[in-house]
């Protein structure tokens, strides 16, 4: 059985960047590396079988001027002659990943299709394309592995528990059951990252030589801001893995002297950090860290970030979103305005180069692009991040705000494109935005 796995492009779409002055370009990320965690855990469930990963967003790194996705699809194809093509998909490259399902079918209408990843957990009823055979939600490693033993055994998907058919007269569930599965826990299965190396060179932070790599230490998360996927893709739930099993990671991660971790927030249960953090420093292990870090908790623990940044944390990415108490509260987000001032003091205290992220709502108007331009400009950080207020399918803002929403193309749900009406002519708002990627530490105000 052999199984082709495929990590789709990224969406090319991006206002902000297209509409941003000349001298603000070089700070709004074009691309954003990393890599795909999923697949390299389905990978891994799999490896008794003859199975192939392809990084199609390295692949465009390694070679901007590559074929285009048809002939880069067919030739996988050809040369590798799939029984199963699975793709992972996120809401921005749903287009891409269903694409690589019709490609796939075209070459070889035998081929199972089988779709994976945060947009079929949250958007099933999307996959409705009769390229797709198989929906699998959730973190469906192990129901993917059952699919392909009973593919070999040649038994009907429906005999397996927790995926969903796609058919022409529409969706229905097997006839059994979903098995109790904890991919943080009891079922954690370590990504095999062996199957990165042609793109190794593309996973690199900043100006750091080294690859960079992904590791997640939880998954879920306790927090329910209104405009984020994570808590509805594990419904509300937050698991958080073994210490032991983090170390053992971390220590086969050789070829990488940069770790990010991938967790919602990396800092929820203090206890477990300081005990990883102590492991990690007994066991020697030297790596340069990147974390998602709340201002609250920043604020909260500042012990904690001290001990964290003498064991290597470099760069927190923090979520700003809004230097106004009334947004935070409508986001949901359960933190002050004033732990953004805070929490910036804290980490340049302990020289950790902070990526502060602000959402930007459709609504703003001038005076509101100066009060956020002028709030960023006396709190200024390394790098700054300016996206906009988007309602993810799936998500709690989505249900609140889809009557206002003016732009269904999934590939514009990236953060920067503006898919509801705007209160500013819609090419102002995106000037005004593309003006705020300015302002950072070190740099002019506008
Ligand atoms: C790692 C990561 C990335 C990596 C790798 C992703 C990739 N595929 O290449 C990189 C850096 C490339 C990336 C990029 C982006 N990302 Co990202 N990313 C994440 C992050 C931090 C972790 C995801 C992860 O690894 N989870 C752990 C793994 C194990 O879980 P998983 O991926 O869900 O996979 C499991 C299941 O879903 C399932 N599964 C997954 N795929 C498949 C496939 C098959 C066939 C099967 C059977 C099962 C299966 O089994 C897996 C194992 O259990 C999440 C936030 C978070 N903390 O969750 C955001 C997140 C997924 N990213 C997001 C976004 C928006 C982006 C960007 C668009 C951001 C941007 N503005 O540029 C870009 C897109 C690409 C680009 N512009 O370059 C959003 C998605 C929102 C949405 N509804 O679409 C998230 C949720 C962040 C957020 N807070 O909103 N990202």
């Amino acid at each position: 059985m052999r199984i082709l796995l495929i990590n789709p492009p990224r969406s090319p779409e991006n206002k902000i960047l297209e509409s941003a002055p000349e001298n603000a370009r070089k700070y709004i990320h074009k691309k954003l590396i990393g890599p795909p965690l999923g697949l390299l855990t389905v990978a891994a469930a799999v490896r008794d079988f003859d199975v192939r990963v392809i990084d199609l967003k390295g692949e465009y790194d390694l070679h901007p001027d590559a074929p285009g996705l048809n002939e880069l699809v067919l030739s996988c194809l050809k040369d590798f002659n799939p029984d199963i093509v699975g793709v992972t998909f996120i809401a921005s490259e749903f287009y891409y990943g269903m694409e690589i399902f019709r490609i796939s079918k075209k070459y070889n209408p035998g081929i199972l299709t089988v779709a994976g990843g945060l947009h079929v957990t949250i958007c099933p009823e999307d996959f409705t394309d009769p390229a797709v055979n198989i929906l699998c939600p959730g973190h469906s490693a192990g129901i993917f592995r059952d699919l392909v033993m009973a593919r070999e055994k040649g038994l009907p998907p429906e005999s397996i528990g927790g995926i969903i058919v796609n058919t022409v007269k529409g969706h229905h569930g097997s006839s059994c059951q979903a098995p109790e599965w904890n991919a943080a826990g009891s079922n954690f299965i370590m990504p095999d990252r062996s199957h990165l190396k042609r793109w190794l060179q593309t996973y690199k932070v900043g100006n750091d030589p080294s690859p960079a790599t992904y590791i997640f230490t939880s998954l879920g998360c306790p927090y329910t801001c209104s405009f984020c996927s994570i808590w509805p893709q594990h419904n509300r739930r937050y698991y958080v893995r073994e210490i032991e099993s983090v170390i053992d990671e971390l220590k086969q991660l050789h070829e990488y002297d940069t770790v990010r971790f991938a967790d919602a927030n990396t800092i929820v249960d203090t206890k477990f950090i300081h005990a990883l953090f102590d492991r990690i420093l007994k066991e020697g292990i030297k790596k340069k860290y990147i974390m998602d870090i709340r201002p609250d908790t920043a604020v909260k623990y500042p012990g904690l970030i001290e001990k964290l940044a003498e064991a290597g944390l470099k760069v927190v990415i923090c979520g700003f979103e809004s230097f106004r108490d009334e947004e935070l509260k409508n986001y949901n987000k359960k933190s002050s305005a004033a732990d953004i001032k805070k929490s910036i003091e804290i980490f340049h205290r302990n020289h950790i180069m902070l990526r502060g992220n602000y959402i930007v709502p459709n609504d703003y108007g001038e005076d509101d692009f100066k009060a956020l331009a002028d709030y960023a400009g006396s709190n200024r950080v390394v790098y700054a991040g300016y996206t906009i207020l988007t309602p993810m399918p799936g998500t709690v803002f989505y249900n609140e705000i889809k009557d206002q929403i003016i732009d269904f193309d999934l590939s514009k749900y990236n953060f920067f494109n503006c898919v509801l009406q705007t209160k500013l002519p819609l090419e102002r708002f995106y000037e005004n935005v593309g003006k705020l990627w300015k302002i950072k530490l070190g740099e002019d105000i506008l």
